[in-house]
């Protein structure tokens, strides 16, 4: 059995930094995934993260079979909702929209993914998910239909995560959202990071590998890079 989460306990540990890739399986072409996967091999990710908000196809679990052919890394669920569970993959990020209202987000997908969890062997990694504002109206904020937090506001923020932390959650995900205008505030990164225990995932408009390590530098323990992966399979060349 895989132990994803010790891993980045031990990691944050360390403090050695961890980079996921996100792949949002509607934006793949399966035949490309050859050099994808070869791609990532040459980058410094730590781990492919999979799912998007509103996945419409039905090949994740061909998607993660090619990849683990040609990569070794773990590979863990991202998911919008219950319809994008896969038991090829080896953990799911289990979420709670902490930042949002809709019951939907906070518990009825959870109640509903149960059996479907049941029948796989993955590890379940609960997280409290909050979305951050940043700019523009993001898919996430669209399908849950949700507001986001003030970006303006990090203690509320901060709030938030440790209401996650208090309720259990393993991680914390402060999200600005698939090609975000503006990523997470680093003011905000450095207030919660230095207020709760558990690792901090940050992700959403993060373009450049210098605004990557400003990321690391205020405090996440791991950074997810989507949009700027996918329209550039170079981005992480020297
Ligand atoms: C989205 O945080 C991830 O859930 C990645 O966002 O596509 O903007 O890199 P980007």
């Amino acid at each position: 059995m895989t132990n994803i989460y010790n891993q980045i306990l031990q990691s944050k540990s360390k403090n050695e930094k961890l980079l996921a890739i996100l792949l949002d399986p509607d934006k793949i072409d399966l035949e490309n995934i050859e050099v994808l996967s070869q791609k990532i091999n040459q980058s410094p990710t730590t781990h492919i993260f999979i799912g998007g908000s509103q996945v419409n196809t039905n090949i994740i679990d061909e998607l993660i079979l090619k990849i683990k052919q040609a990569c070794t890394l773990p590979i863990v669920l991202f998911p919008g909702n219950p319809s994008q569970i896969s038991d090829k993959a080896d953990a799911i990020l289990f979420l709670t929209l902490l930042s949002g209202r809709n019951s939907d987000y906070l518990i009825e997908h959870q109640v509903n993914a149960v059996p479907i969890l049941k029948k796989t062997n993955l590890e379940i990694i609960s997280t409290g998910y909050i979305l951050i504002e940043s700019g523009t109206e993001t898919a996430v904020e669209r399908v849950s239909k949700t507001k986001p937090l003030d970006r303006n506001n990090p203690e509320y923020a901060l709030q938030t995560a440790k209401a996650g932390e208090m309720l259990g959650n393993k991680l914390i995900y402060l999200e600005a959202g698939s090609g975000a205008k503006l990523s997470v505030p680093l003011q905000m990164i450095t207030l919660v990071s230095q207020n709760i225990k558990i690792p901090l995932i940050v992700g959403g408009g993060i373009r450049s590998k210098q605004e990557i390590q400003n990321v690391f530098n205020a405090g996440a323990d791991l950074v997810v890079i989507g949009t700027a992966f996918e329209n550039n399979l170079d981005f992480f060349n020297p």
